[in-house]
C-alpha cells in the first residue's frame, strides 16, 4: 500500500500517525534491530529515515537494517539529494517552502529528479516549512533560510496554501530537530483547519502530552527524533498519545 495513500486514509479516518526518525549519524547500526522491534510493538506507523549530513555515511547500511528486522515502512526525509536510496520505500521530495533560497526551493530538486525517475521509490512532493525554534538549529544554518517566526501564524498559514495550491503534496512543518520550542498550538491549528492535504509536524516535541496536543491541534503525522534516540522508553508512551489525538 502505498505510503501517502496510508497517509491520507488514515487522515479521512481521523487516525493520527506517528513516525520515528532515524538519524543514521545518531544510531548505532547494531542497535537498530531492537529499536525496529520495539517500534513495531508500540505501533509505530513510520519510520522517517535522515540527516543534515551523515557524516558516517551510513545510510544505505541503516536501511537495510531497518528492512531487515521489521515491517515499518521506510520514508526517506533527506537532508540532501545525496540522500536518495531505494532500499526505503519512500521519500518525501522536499521544497523548502518557507524559504527564499531557490537551491532548496528548486534547483536540488531538478539534480535529483532524473535519479528518483530511475529509482524504486515512491516520490511524494513535500512543502516544507521551517518554523523558529528558539535556537539556531543546524537545520537553519544548512539552509541558509531564515525560519518562518513562531508567533507569525498567519505567515505559516499563507505559505501552507501557497504549497497547497502549488499541487505539493504533504506539508511538513519542522522546529528542527533538538528545538527549544515545539511549534505552538495556534500556528498548528491555524495552518491544519485552512488547508486539505496531510500535515506533518516535528522539532522539540519530548513528551507525551505535547505529542498529544500537537495531534490534537490539527497534525495527521507527529514526528519524533531526539527524545527517543535520548530514551527509548518514551517510545511506547509517545506512540499511544500520538494515537490517542484526535481534531
Ligand atoms: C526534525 O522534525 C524532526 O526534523 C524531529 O525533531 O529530533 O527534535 O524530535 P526532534
Amino acid at each position: 500500500n502505498p505510503i501517502y495513500k496510508q497517509i491520507c486514509q488514515a487522515k479521512s479516518e481521523g487516525r493520527k500517525c506517528f513516525a520515528l526518525l532515524i538519524d543514521p549519524d545518531e544510531v548505532s547500526i547494531d542497535g537498530l534491530p531492537a529499536l525496529a522491534e520495539l517500534g513495531e510493538q508500540t505501533n509505530v506507523d513510520f519510520l522517517f529515515v535522515g540527516g543534515s549530513l551523515l557524516v558516517h555515511n551510513t545510510l544505505s547500511a541503516c536501511l537495510q537494517q531497518l528492512r531487515t528486522s521489521c515491517n515499518l515502512p521506510l520514508v526517506l526525509f533527506p537532508g540532501s539529494p545525496l540522500q536518495i536510496d531505494d532500499n526505503a520505500d519512500a521519500l518525501l521530495f522536499l521544497s523548502l517552502i518557507s524559504g527564499r533560497n531557490p537551491e532548496l526551493l528548486i534547483g536540488q530538486q531538478v539534480i535529483s529528479a532524473p535519479y528518483l525517475h530511475h529509482a524504486d521509490l515512491e516520490v511524494i512532493g513535500t512543502g516544507y516549512m521551517l518554523i523558529d525554534g528558539g535556537a539556531a538549529t543546524t537545520v537553519s544554518y544548512m539552509s541558509n533560510t531564515t525560519p518562518i517566526p513562531a508567533d507569525k501564524p498567519d505567515i505559516a498559514m499563507a505559505t501552507a496554501l501557497a504549497g497547497e495550491m502549488l499541487g505539493l503534496k504533504l506539508l511538513y512543518m519542522d522546529a528542527g530537530s533538538g528545538a527549544r520550542y515545539p511549534i505552538s498550538e495556534a500556528m498548528i491549528r491555524r495552518v491544519a483547519t485552512n488547508t486539505q492535504i496531510p500535515l506533518i509536524v516535528g522539532g522539540g516535541i519530548r513528551t507525551p502530552e505535547r505529542a498529544f496536543q500537537t495531534a490534537t491541534a490539527g497534525a495527521d503525522v507527529i514526528v519524533v527524533g531526539n527524545a527517543i534516540e535520548n530514551d527509548r522508553r518514551l517510545l511506547r508512551a509517545m506512540a499511544e498519545a500520538v494515537h490517542a489525538g484526535a481534531s
